[in-house]
């Protein structure tokens, strides 16, 4: 299949040009924030640097980066670049502890926003013959509205579905004869499962693609959902912040994820030195949104742990990509001293042949960290032999200690014992901060 661009003229634009474009777009950007942000214009000042220091993308490292603390401590109309009057939506993280995070759009951050999703659904194969189910969560989480408005600008029949009510989604698939799936990979998975037990097969279902992300995810969970739903699942990624879904997303290569640098400009750091880090390094991910009007992120810390890659991709795409989020920086668990992300846990799982249905729980016994994997078994490994269990637990403990150097405990708990999630999974209880 030929590749399939939405805006061919920027995301194949040769990279002198995308420079110089986003050179000038981070000037203008930097005056903008200067003129109408006091709040970073007074960290800007704090640093000694003022607009006319910021000639292109090699002086970003002279401008303050802003964090999540930033975001509480202005919340909520601290950081806005544009009066109210010119917005005109608001969305917000699905945080569950302290402020959450509310971003403001002008209806030009909006047709951004949208065209990135547009570009992430065209490069899945999206075009206006294609019937997008739009499963993600509607109403101030960005993942519905999003993909919504993205799958309009390719001219997709959008089915706006939301999360939840998991049969009639199935219908709908089957019914309205939907090609493209948006949902977190943890839904698809769940989806796949419950096709699975009305009876139906891959090949039952008209899907052909599936934009997946809001989560950390691993290639094998890639591998079963693409397996269950007879589909190609691509890989998505953005935050509440910098927007929403659609910052970065996966072609047809399904190597990494293009970042829409017309709109972002991506760095990695080391999280402890805040020192910027050379291509190819894991660090954290830091944004700089050149054109966002009403919400404009400077330096914004991320905390999502990654790579980036300016590497050719055969898809024809010249924007750099960022490798699969590890996770966050903030859900790394160190478990008695040794750093844990629970994406390699399951990684060990799903390599053994266990569902992506697991829950790691921390707690902290006599001053000693205890890391206990519980995890679901398949129907078919279902069994009551004990000795068969124990074999099974055993095998799975030796490849945790080898993939975290750690000793685990598993449990192996029956089918359908560990609740399902319709939008982002909760894999990890610590205890030990309760
Ligand atoms: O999750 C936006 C989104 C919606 C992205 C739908 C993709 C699809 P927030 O709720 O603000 O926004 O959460 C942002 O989720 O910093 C990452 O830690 C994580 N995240 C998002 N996409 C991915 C992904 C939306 N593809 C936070 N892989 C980010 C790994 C992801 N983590």
């Amino acid at each position: 299949m030929a590749e399939h661009y939405y805006q061919p003229e920027i995301e194949t634009m040769p990279r002198e040009q995308m420079k110089e474009l986003q050179d000038e777009k981070l000037r203008v950007q930097v005056q903008h924030v200067w003129d109408n942000v006091p709040y970073y214009r007074k960290k800007m000042e704090e640093k000694g640097v003022s607009p006319e220091d910021i000639h292109g993308q090699e002086d970003l490292k002279k401008l303050p980066f802003l964090s999540k603390a930033d975001l509480r401590e202005a919340y909520p109309y601290g950081l806005m670049g544009k009066p109210l009057k010119d917005c005109v939506r608001i969305q917000s993280t699905s945080g569950t502890t302290g402020k959450r995070v509310v971003a403001f759009y002008t209806q030009h951050d909006l047709d951004l926003w949208e065209d990135c999703c547009a570009r992430a659904i065209c490069a899945a194969g999206g075009t206006d013959e294609d019937v997008c189910q739009v499963s993600y969560g509607y109403g101030l989480f960005t993942g519905g509205p999003g993909l919504n408005g993205g799958s309009h600008k390719v001219g997709s029949l959008t089915i706006p579905t939301s999360s939840g009510n998991t049969e009639r989604q199935i219908m709908f698939i089957q019914d309205l004869s939907a090609t493209i799936l948006c949902c977190t990979p943890s839904y698809a998975a769940y989806l796949g499962e419950t096709m699975a037990e009305m009876g139906l097969k891959p090949e039952d279902i008209p899907l052909k693609a599936g934009i997946f992300g809001a989560e950390a995810w691993s290639e094998e969970m890639r591998r079963d959902i693409e397996n269950t739903l007879g589909i190609k699942a691509y890989d998505i990624y953005g935050l509440t912040e910098l927007s929403g879904p659609g910052v970065a997303f996966e072609c047809s290569e399904q190597n990494g994820m293009h970042i829409n640098e017309d709109h972002f400009i991506a760095e990695i750091i080391d999280p402890e030195t805040e020192e910027v880090l050379p291509e190819g390094s894991e660090g954290e991910l830091v944004f700089t949104a050149i054109d966002k009007e009403a919400f404009p992120m400077m330096r914004y810390r991320t905390r999502d742990i990654c790579s980036l890659s300016r590497k050719p991709c055969s898809c024809g795409r010249t924007h750099v990509r960022m490798a699969k989020p590890k996770g966050r920086s903030d859900d790394m668990l160190i478990i008695r001293g040794v750093n844990v992300f629970p994406s390699q846990i399951e990684t060990v799982l799903l390599n053994n042949g266990y569902p992506a249905n697991y829950q790691i729980i921390v707690d902290r016994v006599r001053n000693t960290d205890t890391l206990d994997v519980q995890v679901e078994m398949t129907p078919e490994m279902f069994t009551d032999n004990i000795g068969e269990i124990e074999e099974r637990q055993k095998t799975l403990v030796e490849g945790l200690k080898s993939m975290l150097g750690l000793k685990a405990k598993v449990s192996l708990v029956a089918p359908k014992t560990i609740a399902r999630s319709e939008g982002k999974a909760v894999r990890v209880i610590d205890k030990r901060k309760i």
